[in-house]
């Protein structure tokens, strides 16, 4: 289990999610350290000392250097936009025939996940519900929701979609390493909100069918 901490990035999913993250980061640091050392050099280049008595002018411009600042960002907001439109497209894709399907359905304060011709399983608060996934298989998972708006939440799979009452919403996971991560309501809804967990447990492939043979003689 993966508390309050850097997430593990276990989904392929998470992957792309994790770098379009870095890109931004690297893009807001390096502008933000460019600012920094401008406004330092500038603080003691132009102060007012005994020998440079007067002040600059705050009025004097400089046409060329306002038009590559006002291209410029211009240029690196429209390229973060364009990547992450891309990424965006790509986790928004479907695989046609995902080789786990399952259905979630949030209520409260706890959750139920179906999975096609599989297991039933039903949490609550008290005893939150275990999903188990195979790793490096897509699972191809429909949110829905019983009375409020709820949200399906693996922080470690950077992955999060809202449990809308009355719509169904479909999105692939494909989780990455196994291992067992913790789930949670991502929208708030309600005094148990905070107690509406659940876990996902990523095992082999192969133990995954062990587990929905058993599942299947219960
Ligand atoms: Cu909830």
């Amino acid at each position: 289990m993966h508390g309050p901490s850097w997430p593990a990035v276990s989904s392929t999913q998470a992957v792309a999610l994790a770098q379009d993250w870095l890109i931004f980061t690297c893009a807001a640091l390096s502008l933000a350290v460019l600012v920094w050392v401008l406004i330092i050099v500038a603080a003691i280049r132009f102060r007012r000392t005994d020998r440079n008595p007067e002040a600059r002018s705050q009025r004097a411009n400089n046409a060329p250097l306002e038009i590559v600042w006002t291209i410029l960002p211009l240029l690196i907001v429209v390229g973060l936009f364009a990547y992450t439109y891309h990424i965006e497209a790509a986790l928004e894709a479907l695989a046609a025939d995902a080789p786990v399907q399952l259905n979630v359905n949030g209520f409260r304060w706890g959750w139920t996940f179906a999975y096609a011709g599989g297991p039933t399983i039903t949490g609550t608060s008290l005893h939150p519900p275990q999903m188990v996934l195979p790793a490096g298989r897509t699972a191809a998972i429909t949110v829905t929701s019983s009375d409020v708006i709820h949200s399906f939440w693996v922080p470690d799979m950077l992955f999060k979609r809202d449990a809308v009452p009355g719509r169904a919403t479909t999105f692939d996971l494909t989780p990455t390493t196994p291992g067992t991560y913790l789930g949670r309501c991502g929208e708030f809804c309600g005094l148990n909100h905070a107690l509406m967990t659940f876990s996902v447990r990523v095992v082999s492939p192969a133990e995954y069918q062990r587990w929905r043979a058993y599942e299947a003689t219960q």
